[in-house]
């Protein structure tokens, strides 16, 4: 690697391998970790630590460590840590197979929980002390501070917590990502908080860099490997109508007068509905949009290289690999209008709420009164986590939720009698779409919601069962408000455990 990447005499001559950097890592440690949806995690030393693991397990002696980041990761980060049974508890979000496979045996705890939340949480000190951060930079600038990658997440935070420092720099990142990011270090702890200077989406309040004591940074590993960079599925027909619901609407509320012609800005969450939808509005004829969200994934790349989108603000940028060559081809050209921030930031509730972000999520199911699970299959097992869903659904002007009115073959109903958990309560909820259409449950009284989603929303192989339900609950609840039967009511789920189908 030419030393042009690590400018900082000092740490130059800590340069180390992987399993030299692993080695200082203790056993019943926190250890924090850069990564953020597939993007800026660390990419070797997890793996060096993973082989660790293994060798003292194969010697009989315990070792597992209570492991942080940002949110989901990638294979070479949660998926061999897990493997090796090195994981003892994780936190905020994962999204990895092998690391959801022992959460969901009960071998491995998990702290699913909103994103916006880790770094007052990790300050509090609800994770214990952080021993060891391992944090992806582009670069090391001449003053030891970091350049950050592709992702920021909670590293500002690690980096001013934990008591030693481990330093990935990758080659693979492109140097012109310096300039893009903005940190802000005015954060604070109640009572000393005061209001965070953000009124636009494109606004700039904090600096390039990260900062770290140099002396706190005991290895630097070079690394030259990629992010995650999974392709999207093609545009489906039903990701399609979803889209074309939200469009439709999205230009009934313009011609009301209730929302602008460019929008709010847009939060979106991520997977292959939310890049459907993006795409849709590529295709729609907005422009001048702005984005205030998470993830900036290909569809909003799209949208950036139409003009479309103005500006977007995030805490990653996680793209395919086609998406990923024409990033670093043409990054010149998003260096003013991507800005990348901490996760506190990012999904704050005051910025969101100050913005009027239009947030549209994914969810697992629905129920008739629109409570939403985002997370639980059959109401115990869990599929990702809260991610930002829920710093952005309570605090945006316009929650929205997208689905496919049905699961697994159509054996299972997204919109279901009572949902199995409750991710994001029927008062943060606005707008339900599935691709049989939109419910629009602003200004309605549970009775009416409920009509509304079965109407609306819900696949017509399931709407007569819903419809018989909430006819028998509006006779026989206990309470005629938000009608139930409340022995019946998940049976949905359990004759799904039961029979594979939720069929009658
Ligand atoms: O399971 O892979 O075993 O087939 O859930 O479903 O259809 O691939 O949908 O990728 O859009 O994810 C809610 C999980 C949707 C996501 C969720 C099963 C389905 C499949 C995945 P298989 P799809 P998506 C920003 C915001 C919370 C975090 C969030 C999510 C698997 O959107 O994690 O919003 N949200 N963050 O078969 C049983 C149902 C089901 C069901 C789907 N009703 N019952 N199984 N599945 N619906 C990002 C961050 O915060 C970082």
């Amino acid at each position: 690697m030419p030393q042009s990447r690590i400018r900082n005499a000092t740490l130059l001559a800590r340069r180390m391998s992987a399993d030299a950097a692993a080695a200082l890592i203790n056993p019943g440690t926190s250890v924090a970790m850069s990564g953020f949806t597939g993007s800026g995690h660390a990419k070797v030393v997890p793996g060096a630590l993973a082989r660790r693991i293994e060798a003292v397990h194969a010697a009989g002696d315990p070792f597992r460590i209570r492991l942080l980041t940002g949110a989901s990761t990638a294979p070479e980060l949660d998926g061999v840590l897990a493997r090796a049974d090195g994981l003892e508890l994780r936190a905020p979000y994962q999204s990895d197979p092998d690391t959801r496979q022992r959460i969901n045996a009960g071998s491995m705890n998990y702290i699913d929980m909103h994103l916006s939340q880790v770094a007052q949480f990790t300050w509090s000190g609800f994770f214990g002390k952080i021993d060891t951060a391992v944090i992806e930079a582009t670069a090391i600038a001449e003053d030891g501070s970091l350049v950050p990658s592709t992702s920021v997440g909670n590293n500002k935070t690690w980096l001013d917590l934990a008591d030693k420092v481990i330093v990935e720099v990758n080659r693979w990142q492109p140097e012109a990502l310096d300039g893009m990011h903005d940190i802000y270090y005015g954060t604070r702890l109640p009572p000393d908080r005061v209001p965070i200077p953000l009124t636009r989406p494109d606004q700039r309040i904090g600096q390039p860099h990260l900062r770290v004591d140099p002396a706190r940074i005991v290895a630097v590993v070079e690394t030259d490997a990629p992010d995650r960079n999974s392709a999207f599925k093609p545009i489906d027909d039903t990701s399609r109508r979803i889209a074309g619901h939200l469009i439709d609407f999205f230009r009934d509320e313009i011609k009301r007068g209730r929302l602008p012609a460019n929008l709010l800005p847009l939060q979106s969450g991520v997977g292959n509905i939310a890049n459907a939808v993006l795409a849709g509005l590529g295709e729609s004829g907005f422009s001048n949009l702005t984005a205030f969200t998470e993830v900036i994934q290909d569809g909003m790349l799209d949208l950036l290289d139409a003009g479309i989108l103005r500006s977007a603000s995030a805490t990653a940028v996680s793209l395919s690999p086609e998406a990923t060559a024409r990033f670093k081809d043409t990054i010149a050209n998003y260096r003013e209008r991507i800005l990348l921030r901490s996760q506190e930031l990012s999904n704050h509730p005051e910025l969101v709420r100050r913005l009027g972000c239009i947030a549209l999520n994914g969810m697992i199911e629905a129920d008739l009164y629109g409570n939403i699970n985002s997370t639980h299959i059959m109401g115990s097992r869990i599929q990702n986590g809260i991610g930002g869903s829920g710093d952005f659904a309570r605090n945006s002007y316009l929650p929205v939720f997208l689905t496919p009115s049905t699961a697994k073959g159509g054996a299972i109903s997204s919109i279901v009698p009572m949902v199995s958990h409750v991710d994001h309560t029927e008062h943060d909820v606005a707008i339900l779409i599935t691709e049989q259409g939109l419910a629009d449950l602003r200004g309605l009284a549970p009775k009416q919601r409920a009509r509304t989603i079965i109407d609306h929303c819900a696949h017509p192989d399931y709407r007569d069962a819903l419809r018989d339900y909430f006819d028998r609950a509006c006779r026989d609840s206990y309470g005629k408000h938000t009608p139930h039967l409340l022995a019946e009511a998940l049976s949905w789920h359990q004759r799904f455990i039961e029979t594979g189908t939720m069929r009658a």
